[in-house]
């Protein structure tokens, strides 16, 4: 059974995407091999960040993996930086990535398109690169991600196709997986963007309340077809409304479509809201039950223990490959 890795950065309250696009997704898999799922907190560093804020912001994602179901007997749930081989790998692959290729990055050019040219640090350049390292280290060859994330791990191949071709098969390699559907959530108050968690217009946030994620879909925005129909390019406020009911009901498209024929958007939000409230309603119980069980710490220490005895040999034998002196 093959390795699976993948990680969330805490540098906001998590998004309803968040939980359909990767979330979800973590649990599906937990089964199917060893999982790492870790908190990307040296990620959500490249950004500027209060630090109480991406303290609460790691043991709130820590809480939402037990609350949708990660079992941590299974998957290994951890903080990247409890394991410094993250860190020491990417000082290492950074010598295997170019300047070229990271700035030809969407997610490096959407965000330092809104900074001054000074105030872009150099860990949100080099993001891709640490990236790299927490996939590498775990030999996974299985990624879950949204859609967002796949020319990372993309660039994560092509490091490890050069790094092999030089030193021979040190490297695993990984390959990104991402959901039939539900992989791209948008913004309700802008269908044509991804609904982000640094962006809150027209996010629905995990620890919002449940009138408040009601009223947020109620008022998303529609079109003027009228029409439960699937049609990104047409009608992308039902089409990504849809997605979300599909995701998480497990109707297709079609059956959607056939089952608000000749209804108005009323009802379909209405169906819509029903159906997120039914998904949330048990998840945020369990989350408010885990926060107080003092469970999200124990959690973390274990998954970083067995992270560290995997990742520190990956990490000697990317040491011992290059040629490290007394590795
Ligand atoms: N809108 C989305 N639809 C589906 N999947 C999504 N993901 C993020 N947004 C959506 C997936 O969630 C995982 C964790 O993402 P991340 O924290 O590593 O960063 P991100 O991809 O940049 O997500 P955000 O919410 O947009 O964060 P910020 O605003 O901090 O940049 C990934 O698997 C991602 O694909």
């Amino acid at each position: 059974m093959d390795n699976i890795l993948s990680g969330i950065k805490p540098t906001g309250q998590l998004t309803l995407g968040n939980y359909i696009g990767a979330i979800k997704n973590f649990v599906k898999v937990q089964n199917e091999g060893e999982s790492f799922l870790f908190i990307a907190d040296l990620h959500a560093l490249t950004l500027p960040i209060e630090p109480e804020t991406l303290k609460n912001n790691s043991r709130d994602i820590a809480a939402y993996y037990l609350a949708a179901g990660l079992d941590p007997n299974r998957a290994n749930i951890f903080l990247q930086s409890d394991v410094p081989s993250h860190s020491e790998l990417a000082i290492i692959l950074q010598n295997y990535l170019y300047m070229g290729e990271l700035s030809r990055m969407t997610q490096f050019k959407d965000k330092s398109s809104k900074m001054k040219e000074e105030a872009i640090g150099l860990g949100l350049f080099a993001y891709p690169v640490l990236m790299a390292a927490d996939i590498v280290l775990y030999d996974s060859k299985r990624i879950p991600v949204g859609e967002d994330q796949v020319q990372h791990v993309e660039l994560a191949r092509d490091l490890v196709k050069r790094f092999n071709n030089r030193y021979g098969e040190v490297l695993v390699m990984p390959k990104a997986e991402i959901a039939k559907v539900g992989a791209r959530i948008m913004s309700l108050s802008d269908p044509t963007k991804k609904m982000s968690k640094s962006d809150p217009k027209g996010d629905i946030y995990l620890n919002d309340s449940l009138e408040a994620i009601r009223k947020k879909i109620m008022s998303a925005v529609t079109d003027m077809v009228g029409k439960v129909h699937y049609d990104v390019s047409n009608q992308p406020g039902i089409s990504n409304l849809m997605t979300i009911m599909s995701s998480l009901s497990g109707k297709t498209f079609e059956q959607i479509e056939k089952e608000f024929e000749g209804k108005g958007y009323g009802d379909f939000k209405r169906a819509v809201a029903d159906t997120v409230v039914a998904e949330l309603t048990p998840f945020k119980q369990r989350y408010e039950e885990i926060i107080k069980s003092g469970l999200v710490d124990e959690v973390l220490q274990r998954g970083a223990s067995r992270a560290n005895q995997i990742a520190s040999k990956t990490l000697l034998r990317v040491q011992k490959a290059v040629g490290l002196y007394h590795k």
